[in-house]
């Protein structure tokens, strides 16, 4: 076993895993950069080995957000998505396309930020969006994070753009233009936090029960899942994804990271930071992860699972590094190590999709 950054000569158990989307059903991806993003799988024989060998489904990181698929307003760019949906489709993997609408500073094409017209002006922008670019890829790709991340931590809609200029109209009415343009992929409504935070995830309940009263299109709740190692409990999440198999939808995890440091813990707080990822870490981790994939197989019904997606590959490539810990220290948040080998954190999940107990040796 390999994977250990303190040279540590400790021995686990923790055996290596020979292909990881053989021991599920349902699609087991993961998010890769592509071109010349930074750990692009484009330059990285070595990243593409593990792609092929250990998932069945992809998802763009970056290339597939509003702004690089359509920068201006006449203007749709599909070189890039394109080349990313031949690589999938060569290599055997389906791809789960994101995001078509989200708030996100970075991803909201300028020509948008600055569109004029009243709310009748801007749903019917928004619905040549949804429609232009969900018809290039119908039939192509496996599913869609139709809506981003349109609810507040705290409970109640997020104050964005799309909310300012239509309401909630914009969320219901990308669902309806989506499956006008694409009639098989399956449609989600992606957030994070929504298996943590209660009145977040009642916010989410209440538009679920909308869109049904409403026959709105949706397929599934995409759970992020940008967790912790302590922080949300296993029943916590088991219940949140309830909420979505009580209402006959599906449960896809999409964006599944776990770190080792929480910097809202009281530990982190105090300066306890972990700074190696020492055996026991790695096997602590491997717990985790194995529990909240059991949580998913146990709580979500065969014919709900959507899949499950971890959020990169290598753990250097991971956007906490820098987005949430903003360089200050390494962490390991993902099922590779910097040098593409087997960490027990991908034992942890690959126990959890055969539903073996989950143990930290
Ligand atoms: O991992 C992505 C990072 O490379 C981008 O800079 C960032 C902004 O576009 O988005 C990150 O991915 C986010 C995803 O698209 C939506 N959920 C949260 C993810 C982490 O921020």
């Amino acid at each position: 076993m390999t994977g250990f950054d303190s040279g540590s000569s400790e021995k686990t158990s923790a055996t290596d895993v020979s292909r990881l989307s053989r021991l599920a059903k349902f699609p087991v991806g993961v998010s890769v950069a592509y071109g010349n993003e930074a750990f692009s799988y484009t330059n990285s024989p070595a990243q593409q080995a593990v792609i092929k060998t250990h998932f069945s489904q992809l998802t763009a990181g970056n290339i597939m957000k509003m702004s690089y698929l359509h920068p201006a307003q006449d203007t749709y760019n599909f070189t890039q998505a394109d080349d990313f949906l031949k690589f999938a489709r060569d290599n055997g993997k389906t791809l789960h396309a994101h995001a078509l609408i989200w708030h996100s500073d970075y991803q909201v094409p300028a020509f948008m930020k600055n569109y004029q017209g009243d709310k009748a002006a801007w749903l019917a922008m928004l619905k040549t969006h949804v429609q232009t670019i969900t018809r290039h890829f119908s039939g192509k790709v496996a599913s869609w994070d139709v809506v981003n991340e349109a609810i507040n931590d705290g409970g109640g809609y997020r104050n964005s753009i799309f909310y300012q200029k239509t309401g909630t109209d914009y969320i219901e009415q990308a669902f309806i233009n989506a499956r006008a343009a694409d009639k098989k992929a399956d449609l989600y409504y992606n957030d994070y936090n929504i298996e943590a935070d209660a009145a977040k995830l009642q916010t989410l309940t209440e538009m679920l029960d909308g869109f049904k009263a409403r026959s709105v299109p949706i397929s599934g709740v995409g759970f992020q899942m940008h967790i912790y190692m302590d922080y949300p409990s296993v029943s916590t999440i088991s219940a949140a994804f309830k909420r979505a198999v009580d209402r006959n939808l599906k449960v896809k995890i999409t964006e599944l990271d776990i770190p080792i440091n929480n910097p809202f813990s009281p530990p982190y707080q105090a300066g306890d930071i972990k700074r190696v990822l020492t055996p026991a870490l790695a096997l602590a981790q491997k717990k985790r992860y194995c529990e909240v994939v059991k949580a998913y197989m146990d709580t979500v019904p065969a014919k709900l699972r959507g899949g499950v997606t971890v959020w990169g590959v290598s753990d250097p490539s991971s956007w906490l590094i820098s987005d949430l810990f903003k360089n200050a220290h390494a962490d390991w948040p993902l099922l590779f190590d910097g040098a593409y080998q087997q960490k027990p954190a991908l034992r942890g999940v690959a126990d959890g999709l055969a539903g073996k107990a989950c143990t930290n040796t």
